[in-house]
């Protein structure tokens, strides 16, 4: 198959998560603070709820890994969740008769709340409590898509690509559209407690997720992933399902809360003509080909140009409100209130991690596929004789 792909499994209040990552080329150095260094950056961020001081997300390798080398076998990192001991007996894998714990049964949840999966995860899956829905839809299942994304960085990093991002709004605050370098991107963005790049505009979003929280209310916001080094030739335009902006696409939309996803400018791109969109051709003895501009957000027929990628993602607010909307009680159907599940205001500058994450990994994926390789070395060996042919050109 030559595929690098991944699963997760784990409920928000259960034991723990976990990801198995398979088709890592043998030989990759893995560094797991680097690991945990993405994980507490998911974790921090402006506009976090009462969950995030109960758990410091640390990744544990239970495989594919010895002396700090991957082994080209399955990778299994795991994140304990610390809040398990408060729900021992409600998300407990066996029976329970009868709850000692008195605040148990006020954890049956069956007022679904509009903009999340619990009414109609209810519908298809039989489940009489919303729990069953709303403890595998929540986005601490993003957890393992961060250390997956970490580890794939760690794959990436040899051959010179980076992978970084930004919030570029929350609510109706938008940062000034500055054209940044990835470093400055970095810099900036992880000086910001909302990962906003711009401060005046850093400022008005944390004043923003005050106002919303006040008014029991949450925000949503767009973020954008920056990737760096890459060759031109990763995906391909002879099929649909090979086009990486496609895969990139169905992995960030993917994500908890995501709607919308577009590479480069591309909605402004819509409104423009061709020759204000496309971005010219140029050619130097140092760089080879290279665009004018980088409109395309660095993809042309589902292939990197090897300009910068540039993705942005926009992410709904979080549908848990703690002055809730109108909804209708799943077992009696009378109106009411939906659940109140203890939440966030606003999760925008984790999603930018979590889109970085995700993004690296979909990056990784494509190389592996394109290079090969059973062993890192195999698979450099073979990107310098690629980059040599592309050179060549
Ligand atoms: C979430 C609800 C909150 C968030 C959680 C996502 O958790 P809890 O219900 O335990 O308070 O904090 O996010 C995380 C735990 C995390 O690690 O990001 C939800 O319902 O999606």
């Amino acid at each position: 198959m030559g595929m690098l792909r991944y699963l997760t499994a784990g409920e928000s209040h259960g034991p723990a998560l976990v990801t198995v990552v398979e088709g890592m080329p043998a030989g990759v150095a893995v560094d797991p603070a680097a690991i945990d260094a993405d994980l507490a950056r998911r974790q921090s961020g402006y506009g976090r709820g009462g969950r995030m001081k109960i758990e410091k997300d640390q990744a544990r390798i239970l495989s594919g890994v010895r002396h700090g080398v991957t082994l080209g076998s399955p990778v299994t990192l795991m994140v304990e969740n610390r809040d398990w001991v408060n729900w021992t007996e409600v998300m407990s894998p066996t029976p329970v008769a009868e709850y000692s714990d008195v605040r148990a049964p006020q954890k049956v949840r069956t007022r679904p709340r509009p903009g999340h999966a619990d009414l109609v995860g209810a519908l298809k899956y039989g489940h009489a409590d919303l729990r069953n829905v709303l403890e595998r839809a929540s986005a601490r299942e993003t957890t393992m898509r961060v250390a997956a994304g970490a580890l794939a960085k760690q794959l990436l990093a040899p051959l010179g690509i980076r992978v970084v991002s930004h919030v570029l709004s929350i609510g109706n605050v938008v940062a000034p559209a500055v054209p940044l370098t990835a470093d400055e991107v970095r810099e900036k963005a992880e000086a910001s407690e909302v990962r906003c790049a711009d401060t005046a505009a850093s400022l008005a979003m944390i004043e923003a997720i005050d106002a919303a929280r006040r008014d029991g209310d949450s925000l949503g916001g767009v973020v954008e992933v920056v990737a760096t080094g890459l060759p031109p030739g990763l995906g391909s335009h002879v099929h649909w399902d090979r086009k990486l902006d496609g895969a990139l696409g169905a992995a960030l939309l993917g994500i908890q809360a995501a709607k919308g996803v577009e590479f480069g400018p591309a909605f402004e791109n819509a409104t423009l003509r061709g020759s204000q969109v496309h971005d010219e051709i140029g050619w130097s003895h140092e760089r080879g080909y290279y665009r004018l501009s980088n409109r395309a957000g660095g993809l042309e027929g589902g292939m990197t140009t090897g300009m910068d990628l540039a993705v942005r993602v926009a992410f709904k607010p979080i549908a848990t409100l703690y002055k809730p909307l109108r909804t209708v009680e799943i077992d009696t159907h009378a109106e009411g209130q939906a659940d109140i599940e203890r939440s966030d205001a606003c999760a925008i500058p984790a999603a930018a991690v979590i889109a970085e994450c995700v993004t690296a990994f979909e990056i990784a994926r494509f190389v592996v596929e394109k290079f090969g390789g059973d062993s890192l070395a195999e698979m450099l060996r073979n990107y310098a004789a690629y980059a040599k042919q592309v050179s060549g050109r």
